[in-house]
């Protein structure tokens, strides 16, 4: 049994404590000369740290989506204070978040079966998040597999992963996620040429038969899902295509992707030829594809596509027939196309290259209009000549990679890959303005909202490739490096080293926090992945066992502290399918669940309804509990499944314990009770006395100690009943129940206080 202490007196421990730890602070701290001196800090690093340092409570002004690499998942973090917030799982099963553990996730990561085959992993790159006018608006983000062409949708209001759908027709697959300025149509490019067919095609059928495509996802938003049924492709040359960028403004229908490798070469180094690196690298340009996707789309309405793998493929000779396809040259091997914000120029540059190149839509688009082309490619796809598509060209460094955009006008910043630099210029004049170093070998790089059409300049983030000697060794296998620089004035300035220890980030995307609403609780009996009530869900007081066509359902209830039922007990080769709800109001109270040997975690968020299926195989016993620690008496949050073996009866036998109570026990359970009730009227009374009506946690606090009052109430008539019935024993066990919701409404009410102390709340007049 655990030793009581009164309430009272955990008060005065907890008061006494805190007191302790301010004095000891205030000695050891001393000025702040004293900690520079003492830690060699400079005017320089204390800027820095005053421009990143958020002091407790305090919250960030941007958040960074970024792609987590081959973890497959999503990590969020805060800018400036660099603090990571979330990992969402998004390909890849996350036991923390009960991803690919609970039966309705499993189902989310079914959707990304390719042939039958289950895929755990993703090699996440671009995030997307859906845009109005061209602008993020911060309701649905999208991020992309390029290992396994798949697509996966994230609602921002909880920051789960609603959706996977895998690409019919690629192999491979690099440029996406890139939403059009709508959300009409989010974008997927493929990488490693391939045959659109499933099936062997030998490799000397490489110029006929391999292909590359661009996918245009519908997205319903209405839904918040991907519609394949209202998706298409389009064929494309088998080039290496890479990134892509929708046009806005005057660009706006129009889509850009560039490529690499459109020498076609084919590799085999196993048979002395030159490797891939040499036979992709040779010609001095490669080629961007425009595309007219809004003609695309009608091409795709009016039914002229080709069905491959039951997808509608507009094929490359209808593209030249209607004029939607063009080629533009682009030097050398390039990596980023990126449209400037006011949608009339778009940026590419060549990683062979020194360059950057600014071509002019106004140009491309005279030269569509007259049909002025400098040539065919082998597909007869029409090509552009470069120098006439040009608006400038701008020597930024070896090995220039991604653009991002200010909030000034004309100005850009681009990863130089191989100088390890990031270059600040102007791609209205073409004049290089300021170079800062990164540690080492950025890849993107993502400026506030830089990829739209208001960026919000402030900052700027270095996605590195290479930490080496940043951080602490750790092994060989090294963190990713984020780097903060500020680029609010006119020279950038170094901000925070931020180790990642995820997968290699690639892209990442910031949007204003103050955009983002995301809910704090799911409505009560939910199915998050499904967005609707579950068909699962219970109340409290409502819990049951069912069984149903051979399988035994048990309906049950998490909340601080117990699970609802403690017992269950089925016969070996039994079907159980467990439906948990989660049936708190308060904010952050989640609940877990675990079973001995069933290699399940579930996350049971507030209002959440979440279900674990299996088949109890083995006899035995399996103590089954709550993982997170949610209550003071979050360890006794437990039960038991017990599993007979078949043909063994039930046994009815009363149940044995450890202790049973006489009525002096009751007694003295009843006077602390009572005096507990002292201590809550008294918190209860500082509250009330104050304007806590104007804090909304505060209220949310209220409404939640106040539900916990009325389990108390309950508990305590359960208790009186039965002490009237002279059954002390049952009488004093529930009068420990209505202690302990007691001790949960003290705590709310404790925080409530401190809430309420820390941001200035006046005594009522
Ligand atoms: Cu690594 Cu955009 Cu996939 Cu460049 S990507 S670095
Ligand atoms: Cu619920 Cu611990």
């Amino acid at each position: 049994m655990m030793k009581k202490k009164s309430f009272a007196k955990i008060l005065t421990t907890a008061t006494i404590s805190l007191g302790l730890a301010g004095w000891a602070a205030s000695a050891w701290a001393g000025s702040l000369e004293d900690v520079m001196k003492a830690r060699g800090l400079t005017q320089k690093d204390l800027l820095a740290a005053a421009k990143t340092y958020t002091p407790t409570g305090g919250r960030d002004e941007f958040l960074v989506f970024s792609s987590g690499g081959q973890s497959g998942q999503v990590m969020v973090y805060g800018i400036p204070s660099m603090r990571i917030l979330k990992y969402i799982a998004v390909f890849t099963p996350e036991p923390w978040q009960g991803y690919g553990f609970d039966d309705e996730s499993k189902a989310v990561l079914a959707q990304g079966k390719i042939k039958g085959k289950t895929i755990n992993f993703g090699d996440t790159h671009h995030p997307g998040i859906t845009e109005t006018n061209g602008d993020t608006d911060g309701e649905f983000l999208f991020i992309n597999d390029k290992a396994n062409p798949r697509m996966a949708v994230i609602d921002l209001k909880d920051f789960e992963t609603k959706q996977i759908v895998v690409n019919p027709i690629m192999k491979s697959e690099h440029g996406g996620a890139f939403v059009s300025p709508n959300s009409d149509y989010v974008m997927e490019a493929s990488q490693y040429p391939a045959p659109l067919e499933n099936g062997y095609v030998p490799l000397s059928k490489f110029n006929e038969k391999y292909r590359g495509a661009v996918t245009y996802w519908k997205f319903d938003r209405k839904k918040g899902r991907l519609d394949p049924s209202k998706s298409f492709s389009l064929e494309l040359p088998p080039y290496s295509q890479d990134l892509s960028d929708f046009g806005k403004g005057p660009s706006d229908g129009w889509s850009f992707t560039n490529s690499f490798c459109t020498e076609r070469y084919i590799g085999g180094i196993e048979k002395g030829r030159p490797p891939f690196e040499a036979g992709c690298s040779q010609k001095d340009t490669d080629f961007v594809h425009m595309v007219n996707w809004k003609k695309a789309a009608e091409l795709f309405k009016a039914g002229k596509t080709t069905m491959i793998n039951g997808h509608p493929v507009i094929m490359m000779d209808t593209a030249v027939k209607e004029g939607i396809l063009f080629l533009i040259p682009e030097p050398k091997s390039p990596h980023g196309v990126d449209v400037t914000p006011d949608g009339k120029f778009f940026i590419i540059a060549g990683k062979l290259d020194t360059h950057a190149s600014v071509y002019s839509f106004a140009k491309i688009k005279a030269l569509i209009d007259a049909k002025d082309y400098a040539g065919k490619d082998p597909y007869g796809i029409p090509i552009l000549d470069l120098k006439k598509t040009l608006h400038t060209q701008v020597q930024v460094g070896l090995g220039p990679l991604h653009n991002q955009y200010d909030s000034k006008e004309c100005i850009v910043y681009t990863s130089i890959y191989v100088d390890s630099q990031i270059t600040k210029w102007n791609y209205c004049t073409g004049k290089v303005l300021d170079k800062i170093n990164i540690h080492y070998n950025v890849g993107h790089l993502m400026a506030m909202e830089g990829d739209t059409a208001h960026p919000k300049g402030k900052y700027l983030v270095s996605l590195n490739k290479l930490a080496i000697d940043r951080f602490n060794p750790v092994g060989p296998l090294h963190p990713q490096n984020h780097q903060l620089i500020d680029i609010s004035g006119d020279k950038m300035q170094l901000l925070y080293d931020m180790p990642v220890p995820l997968g290699e980030p690639h892209y990442a995307v910031a949007i204003q926090a103050s955009k983002l609403k995301p809910k704090v609780r799911y409505k009560l009996g939910w199915n998050s992945r499904e967005d609707k009530k579950s068909i699962w869900r219970t109340r409290p007081g409502r819990e049951k066992i069912v069984k149903k066509d051979g399988v035994t359902h048990v309906y049950g209830t998490l909340i601080r502290s117990h699970i609802t039922p403690e017992i269950i007990e089925v016969e070996e080769g039994e079907k159980v399918s467990l439906h948990f709800t989660n049936v708190e109001r308060a904010q952050d109270e989640t609940h877990g669940f675990a079973i001995n040997n069933f290699n399940v975690n579930l996350s049971v968020e507030p209002g959440k309804t979440a279900s674990f299926t299996f088949t109890a195989d083995k006899p035995g016993v399996y103590p089954y509990y709550c993982t997170e620690f949610c209550s003071a008496l979050h360890l006794e949050m437990q039960g038991y499944l017990l599993v007979r073996p078949k043909g063994v009866k039930a046994s009815d036998a009363a149940v044995s314990e450890g202790q049973t109570y006489t009525k002096a026990d009751y007694d003295k359970q009843i006077k602390n009770n009572v005096a507990t009730q002292g201590v809550i009227d008294s918190v209860v009374g500082y509250i009330t006395a104050r304007n806590f009506k104007s804090f909304k946690s505060v209220v949310a606090l209220v409404e939640d100690a106040t539900d916990q009052l009325n389990f108390a109430a309950d508990a305590k008539k359960k208790s009186e009943e039965f002490a009237a019935k002279g059954d002390y024993n049952n009488a004093t066990l529930w009068a420990q129940q209505w202690f302990q919701y007691q001790v949960k409404t003290a705590d709310i009410g404790l925080r409530a206080k401190t809430y309420l102390d820390e941001h200035g709340a006046v005594v009522n007049k």
